[in-house]
């Protein structure tokens, strides 16, 4: 299997793929594509169909979208068990990760990762830090996420640190968001977090061993 990502520096849909699959314990090649650069479409265009990475390359298919290759992955490795076991905690569970992937665009525009209109490089791995966005479209979208984190972990978060308890499929799509709630400093406490589940749950995410090899990746494949 072939994995094709963008930049791992700031391509948040790309890791999202990346960690399932690491989960699984799956074999498979990364093929970094380098996305915003001069040419970079045209690049795409050979390799994707529908223009934008992840994408996966198996069994002569392309599968593209991290949802569809997150529900590829729950199907050729079920002994993994990428969805909670409980059939309530499944069902939000997938919940969560469709309202991941659907919404929250007041983060996704003023909570960038990749080039800004400056020219500024936000990344999910580096230490570099911007300014918290002050735009009630990202206060929304912070609270509705603490808000979700703090009911799962409530809830369902009694064996294991994640947001169901042991691993599953949305703390891949909540992975992406931790990382910009660390670059642009966001504090979930101003948000409804009120005595730091969510926090520590984005922590927990920040220091999961695949979320850290990514990060590495990023230094060693690129510069
Ligand atoms: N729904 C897609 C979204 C993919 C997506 O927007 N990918 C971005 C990379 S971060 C992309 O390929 N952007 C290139 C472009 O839009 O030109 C998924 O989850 O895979």
């Amino acid at each position: 299997m072939e994995l094709i990502v963008g930049n791992i520096a700031f391509s948040t849909w790309s890791l999202r793929p990346w960690l399932v699959l690491k989960r699984c314990g799956a074999e498979f090649t990364l093929t970094e594509v380098q996305l915003y650069g001069p040419g970079y479409k045209e690049e795409l265009a050979r390799v994707s169909p529908s223009g934008k990475v992840p994408l996966l390359k198996v069994d002569g298919e392309t599968i593209w979208d991290s949802m569809a290759i997150s529900v590829f992955a729950a199907e050729r490795y079920p002994q993994v068990r990428l969805w909670p076991a409980d059939a309530h905690a499944r069902w939000l569970a997938r919940s969560v990760a469709c309202e991941m992937h659907s919404s929250f665009m007041g983060l996704r525009s003023d909570c960038g990762m990749g080039p800004d209109a400056q020219g500024v490089v936000h990344t999910m791995v580096g230490p570099d830090r911007a300014p918290p966005p002050t735009s009630e479209a990202v206060a929304d979208d912070v609270r509705r996420l603490v808000e979700i984190i703090r009911t799962m972990r409530g809830r369902f978060g009694a064996d294991g640190p994640y947001l169901f308890g042991e691993w599953s499929v949305p703390d891949a799509f909540l992975t992406p968001v931790a990382t910009r709630f660390r670059h642009y400093q966001i504090n979930l406490a101003a948000h409804g977090d009120v005595d730091g589940v969510a926090a520590t749950y984005v922590a927990e995410l920040l220091q999961q061993p695949d979320f850290l090899e990514w990060t590495e990746l990023a230094v060693t494949v690129r510069p």
